[in-house]
């Protein structure tokens, strides 16, 4: 397998921490979207990443497929997200909201670097769908227990979570602040920060050029 895109995506990381945790081989193709956009055209016509090409020659796009797809070549009981409900679709709603908060992240980072004329309306919007958010992840956090989560061992949303954070952390220096707000989401950044996977599948933010 071959997966396309640079590590300072949440998206992307997430998928190559799933396969490293999984014991899957891959090969990595760190391009950028913007300055290899035409390499990654051939595989992905929409340009974007996470893309992962299979053996086959398929290429799957879009991290909550790969991921679905990945879950599927596993024994369930190795699989990172929960088996029984109502962990399963508690794990995917937080994966989800990872997801969701890095899209906000993301498009509020193209809205104030690439448009000449930056929307003080979508900067305003994107940034309360994000502290909204980050305050539903700070509670659910803060509810359990648990090391992890959904229990003692690492898992889907976990990692969503932790990408999600460390990508806007770099990507939106000017509110570093959230660590404050949210000891709970800073707590558990830095715990997995420190795992050896997440240093390995790990690369600096480059913005678009
Ligand atoms: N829903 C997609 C989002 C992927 C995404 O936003 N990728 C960004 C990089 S972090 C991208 O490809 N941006 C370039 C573009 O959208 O043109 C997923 O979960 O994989």
């Amino acid at each position: 397998m071959m997966l396309i895109g640079q590590y300072d995506s949440p998206f992307v990381r997430r998928i190559g921490i799933a396969l490293s945790i999984y014991g899957m081989p891959f090969d990595h193709q760190p391009w950028s979207t913007f300055s290899d956009g035409h390499k990654i055209a051939a595989y992905n016509p929409l340009m974007r990443v996470p893309a992962l090409v299979l053996d086959t020659g398929d290429t799957l796009i879009d991290s909550h497929v790969i991921i679905d797809y990945l879950d599927g070549l596993v024994p369930s009981e190795q699989r990172l997200y929960p088996k029984a409900e109502p962990d399963r679709h508690q794990a995917m709603r937080i994966t989800a909201l990872a997801a969701g908060f890095s899209d906000k992240a993301i498009s509020l980072f193209y809205e104030q670097v690439l448009h000449s004329e930056v929307s003080p309306l979508w900067v305003e919007r994107c940034t309360k769908q994000m502290s909204n958010t980050l305050k539903v992840l700070e509670d659910s956090r803060q509810s359990l227990a648990s090391p992890y989560w959904f229990g003692e061992g690492i898992g889907h949303a976990d990692i969503a979570v932790a990408t999600s954070l460390r990508h806007f952390t770099d990507a939106h220096p000017t509110m570093a602040n959230w660590k404050s707000d949210f000891p709970q989401l800073a707590r558990h950044l830095a715990m997995l920060e420190e795992m050896p996977v997440f240093q390995e599948i790990s690369q600096p933010f480059i913005a678009p050029a």
